[in-house]
């Protein structure tokens, strides 16, 4: 099943031939076009779903399934019509006067067109505007039902869900691989309701309430006055807010950490960040705070790299989700759970379970894997699916219940709220994407975009009118069943409690669980940031905060930004590391990664083929590289290009097979010749984008691989090819087997300058 990348650039479908009609009889239709621009003249429904695209089973607003098509309303027949129904001859023109005379009000149908389309655009959304979503399925293992009664976590139950990645800074159409939080919401439509876990890869929040989520957005959204920047926090507004508020210590070190640009959504963790409390069936309690872990393992880009790919493919996350689901690589993660006693202190190990800002270190309390999320079918429309979506975080179902977290309960406000305005009313939930997979009977009536033809009398309780109906579940089945928790007695206060208040021990917790590569990049992201402020008292500010993080730190951000080292306001916690906290040091499957083989049409193409297919055979995706479209290799059997020079980086490489030393396309009379391309006959003639490649390949950490007369371009690149991480060789299969090896580590750091 070639993925959409595989398939190469430029090279869709070919126009479908028509029926045979005339063009010239159809009316309205001037002369006829070459056969080969000929649009299809019989008419055809749409083209059928492909297998991997099916979306959640449909359901009818009172929730029961109807197994009708969501499309059937706007797309039901072949021939094109008004919204009414009517079937139109022609849509290239408006009704003229005459040819050249003047436009007539009367054309219904260019007023209906073109007025759906002044109001095609909804608000984005406030926060998490930029995202890409797919459906999948979730598989409970039935290790939760020890601590909660909820029926989507019990034995090998399957339940369909909808997953929307986001960043939360830029607008709709922002870049990708910003430095940010990503958003990871869920929603599970259970048997018993829909349940949503609204979460982020960052496990603790910049703020402690509520009341302070404009001010936090306020800040790290671009400057009021010129609107930049976009999607940054580098910037004097974020970096003033969070070293006054130091509350957001802890999120803005792990957004500086590689967790702020990751390699790709399928390889990110996620996290509930608040605790919630989870009910058995006999009523017992639990607190709990929820984890995703990617089977792919957790990996990162690298800073430089994430800018460029910013410039060379905004889109960068969004495709590669697209791309791996249609490839039929599907994404997997674990959904875990650490768990913790319900005590009136709400505390574990000394930490405060309802401060967002604090993580419960995974040494002291495991993540226990309770199942298994696939995604494995993308959206058949943006639109409809990841923009309507309205994720909720009180969207509970039985056996999930909430904790008193501050913040938590601002976000049980705000959701709905903001779906009012964003989605133009009350009556969202009716959209195909919102639909529960439970029966719906609410009582909830009329509204804008009320699209449900709701019957009987007595939409109120009680009521005899219509048969007593809906009826109330027992106390056995019911959600929001309130959980019998003492709220302390205490006058109304606008205040913390006391441990809130301790804002550096776990950032400090969090540099000390670093190796010393991630200490790098940290030290370097701070600078970055910092350095792209005007405000000096802002910088001064921050390195303070950095003092109370550690001198280390503090003093590698003040030597990049030329300031003095400031001392430390605060007593330096003593913090056991923790090292589930770092990225780096494990072995991770080479599963999805993207190996790009330059080659050029004088190359060896036997290893261009071995790696190929040894690269699928790893669960990999093979990209070949060459000087122009098309094909590579003898007639018989022609190996497909999917990028060329000009159309390839480095950046959306995690590893490059270089098959000799692919040339500038010049002939022996030194003309260029794009097709062609001309292994080099020294270092002077590689193609420069090829050199690009691999400098910055080298430069970015990742494995490279070739041919032993590969080596001629590495040499052309000034590359040592005896380097950690390059392996050059005869046996294109020994050669792949080590790349594999070093993906293993996602990248060769030693070789990565600390300061990019
Ligand atoms: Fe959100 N957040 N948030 N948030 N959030 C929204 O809801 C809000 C917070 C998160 O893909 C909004 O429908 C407040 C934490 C995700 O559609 C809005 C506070 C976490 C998404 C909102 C927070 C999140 C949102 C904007 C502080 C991680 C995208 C559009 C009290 C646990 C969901 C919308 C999607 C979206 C409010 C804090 C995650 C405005 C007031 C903490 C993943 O309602």
């Amino acid at each position: 099943n070639p993925s959409r990348q595989e398939q190469g650039q430029g090279q869709g479908q070919g126009p479908v031939p028509g029926s045979g009609v005339p063009e010239e009889s159809l009316p309205g239709r001037p002369g006829a076009k070459p056969a080969s621009l000929q649009e299809p003249t019989e008419p055809h429904g749409p083209l059928p779903p492909k297998p991997d695209q099916s979306g959640p089973e449909t359901v009818g607003p009172t929730g029961q399934a109807t197994g009708e098509d969501p499309a059937r309303s706007a797309q039901s027949g072949a021939y094109l019509t008004t919204a009414q129904g009517a079937r139109l001859y022609e849509s290239d023109h408006s009704l003229k006067a005459g040819a050249r005379g003047p436009v007539l009000l009367q054309d219904h149908h260019l007023r209906e067109k073109i007025t759906h389309f002044d109001h095609e655009r909804i608000p984005e959304r406030v926060v998490h505007a930029r995202g890409a979503a797919a459906h999948g399925v979730f598989q409970s293992y039935g290790t939760a039902s020890r601590v909660t009664k909820a029926a989507f976590l019990a034995e090998e139950v399957e339940t369909p869900v909808f997953v929307r990645f986001s960043t939360v800074l830029g607008s709709r159409g922002s870049a990708d691989t910003v430095r940010d939080t990503r958003g990871f919401a869920t929603k599970f439509y259970t048997e018993e309701g829909t349940f949503d876990l609204v979460g982020n890869n960052i496990p603790v929040f910049f703020i402690q309430d509520a009341v302070k989520f404009p001010d936090i957005i306020h800040a790290g959204k671009p400057h009021p006055d010129r609107e930049i920047p976009q999607a940054q926090s580098a910037h004097d507004t974020f970096w003033d807010f969070v070293t006054l508020h130091t509350e957001a210590t802890h999120h803005t070190l792990w957004n500086m950490s590689d967790r702020g640009i990751p390699r790709s959504y399928r390889m990110m963790e996620g996290f509930g960040v608040h605790t919630f409390r989870l009910v058995d069936a006999e009523g017992g309690t639990t607190l709990v705070k929820f984890h995703w872990k990617p089977k792919l393992g957790v990996h990162s880009l690298v800073w430089e790299e994430a800018q460029l790919i910013n410039g060379m493919d905004p889109d960068f996350h969004r495709r590669d989700l697209f791309d791996a689901i249609e490839a039929g690589a599907f994404p997997q993660w674990e959904l875990g759970i650490q768990t913790f006693p319900d005590t009136p202190e709400q505390t574990f190990e000394g930490i405060d379970l309802l401060d967002p800002t604090k993580i419960v270190p995974e040494e002291l309390a495991p993540v226990q894997p309770v199942g298994l999320l696939t995604l494995n079918a993308n959206t058949k429309n943006f639109f409809a699916e990841t923009e309507q979506v309205a994720f909720h975080p009180g969207h509970l179902v039985p056996g999930i219940d909430i904790t008193d977290d501050p913040l938590l309960a601002g976000r049980l406000f705000s959701y709905l709220d903001t779906q009012i305005s964003r989605l133009g009313g009350p009556n969202f939930a009716q959209l195909p994407i919102n639909r529960p997979h439970a029966p719906v009977n609410d009582m909830l009536r009329d509204g804008m975009h009320q699209t449900a033809v709701h019957t009987g009398v007595a939409p109120y309780r009680p009521n005899s009118l219509d048969g007593g109906c809906p009826f109330l579940a027992g106390a056995d089945t019911g959600a929001y069943i309130e959980t019998p928790v003492q709220v302390p007695a205490s006058a109304k206060r606008r205040e913390a409690p006391e441990s809130f208040s301790d804002h550096f021990s776990q950032p400090r917790l969090f540099w000390l669980s670093m190796t010393p590569t991630e200490r790098e990049h940290i030290i370097a992201a701070y600078t970055f940031e910092l350095n792209k402020c005007y405000e000096q008292a802002v910088k001064e500010r921050a390195l303070t905060v950095l003092a109370n993080i550690d001198p280390v730190l503090c003093e590698g951000v003040a030597a990049g930004l030329g300031l003095p080292v400031p001392p430390a306001t605060v007593e330096l916690a003593t913090a056991e590391p923790s090292p589930a906290l770092s990225q780096l040091g494990q072995t991770w499957p080479p599963e999805g990664r993207v190996i790009g083989i330059v080659a050029d049409a004088d190359g060896d193409m036997d290893a261009v083929r071995t790696v190929r297919e040894a690269a699928l055979g790893a669960g990999m995706v093979p990209l070949v590289v060459a000087p122009a479209g098309g094909t590579l290799g003898a007639d018989s059997e022609r190996i497909a290009v999917q990028r060329t020079y000009a159309t390839a980086r480095s950046t959306e490489f995690d590893a490059l097979f270089v098959v000799g030393a692919p040339g500038p396309g010049l002939d022996a009379q030194g003309v260029r010749d794009a097709k062609a391309g001309h292994i080099a006959t020294d270092a002077a003639t590689v193609d420069p984008r090829v050199l690009l490649m691999l400098a910055e390949a080298y430069r970015h950490g990742k494995a490279i691989g070739g041919t032993a007369d590969a080596a001629t371009a590495l040499e052309a690149a000034r590359l040592p090819v005896d380097a950690p991480g390059v392996v050059l060789g005869d046996s294109a299969d020994d050669v792949f087997a080590q790349l594999v090896e070093l993906l293993g580590g996602h990248r060769v750091w030693h070789r990565h300058p600390a300061s990019i």
